[in-house]
């Protein structure tokens, strides 16, 4: 099959390195860009055999937009997070869903890492601080919080959670986990409960996926557990917290701080949060460094090209 005669929708902007790739194999075209839609679902609703698109919450595949093409065969989707892809309805159709997990582990763990010392240390508050020239007129800056012998507690220890667990182990922190079903781990805590995880924590690290049954999960019952010296670290979907929760316990004082990749409503972030202090924010870049983005474009791209050429695809979702 000559792959220039398969039709590709690209669903919203992508890495240059990934729109290339796509669109000089295939016959694509840029959703984002059409001003008339249901025109070109219309003219284009039988020939497009694929969807590319990203895990970002804006973007994904609803049941509405895979349902205007009545053969579509995959969507190739760049990100490990898949919560916003219908992967039901996906798996009524027989389409194919792939994403890119393994090669963002250590830029995102890095993040979380960067996180929790950014907000223990008050590294962020500390830089304004400087660059208001507040530490020739008021002296020294605040003490922070002591990161080694401190308790890292994960929430979801998979393949990211495990590179976190390293990075915290290197900086002396003991490690403590909640995920159900997982077996034990030697020289790591592990919690039957997420509210017993919290109360050991002093610095709770989230990284569990997104989806409907870690909605809201981290709630004010959460963040009472962690306690007023505890802080929240975010780095896996914005929809795993209770944000009103979230700026509740801020805002009391429940909790000493929260450090973020990742929000309920992307790209808005509440103000109240961009005000606080001891609130450090970071707009969904865990996995935003050249080299493991052109790893995901590649990833995405070899997983579309596998299945055109009648090949396994190398990361399926379902
Ligand atoms: C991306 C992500 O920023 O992999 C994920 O699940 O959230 C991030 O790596 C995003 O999905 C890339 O488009």
């Amino acid at each position: 099959m000559n792959m220039k005669d398969i039709e590709v929708v690209i669903v919203g902007k992508l890495s240059e390195r990934l729109m290339n790739n796509v669109e000089s194999t295939f016959n694509a075209y840029r959703l984002w860009e059409i001003a008339d839609k249901e025109q070109f679902y219309k003219e284009h609703g039988d020939s497009i055999q694929a969807i590319v698109t990203s895990g970002n919450p804006v973007m994904g595949a609803s049941k509405e937009l895979m349902d205007k093409f009545a053969n579509l065969k995959i969507v190739a989707s760049n990100g490990v997070g898949y919560d916003p892809i219908d992967i039901n309805h996906a798996k009524e159709r027989g389409i194919i869903v792939t994403n890119t997990p393994g090669v963002l582990n250590k830029c995102v763990a890095d993040i979380g890492m960067a996180l929790l010392l950014s907000v223990g240390r008050r590294i962020c508050e500390a830089d304004r601080y400087v660059k208001a020239g507040r530490w020739e007129s008021e002296g020294r800056f605040a003490m922070g919080t002591k990161i080694s012998g401190k308790v890292c507690g994960i929430v979801g220890l998979g393949n990211i959670g495990s590179e976190v667990a390293k990075r915290a182990s290197a900086f002396d922190m003991d490690i403590h986990f909640y995920d159900p079903g997982k077996p034990a781990k030697a020289g790591f805590t592990q919690h039957d409960s997420l509210i017993d995880l919290a109360k050991a924590s002093d610095f709770l690290v989230l990284t569990l996926p997104g989806g409907d049954k870690t909605r809201g999960l981290i709630n004010k019952d959460v963040f009472t557990a962690l306690g007023d010296k505890g802080f929240l670290i975010s780095i896996s979907r914005g929809s795993t917290v209770n944000e009103d929760d979230l700026i509740e316990a801020l805002t009391n004082k429940v909790i000493a701080g929260a450090a973020m990749d990742v929000y309920a409503h992307e790209p808005h972030v509440p103000d109240v949060l961009k005000e606080m202090e001891n609130v450090v924010t970071t707009p969904h870049i865990a996995s935003s460094t050249t080299d493991t983005f052109n790893a995901m474009a590649d990833l995405v791209y070899d997983n579309l090209c596998a299945y055109f050429a009648d090949k396994p695809v190398l990361t399926q979702v379902v």
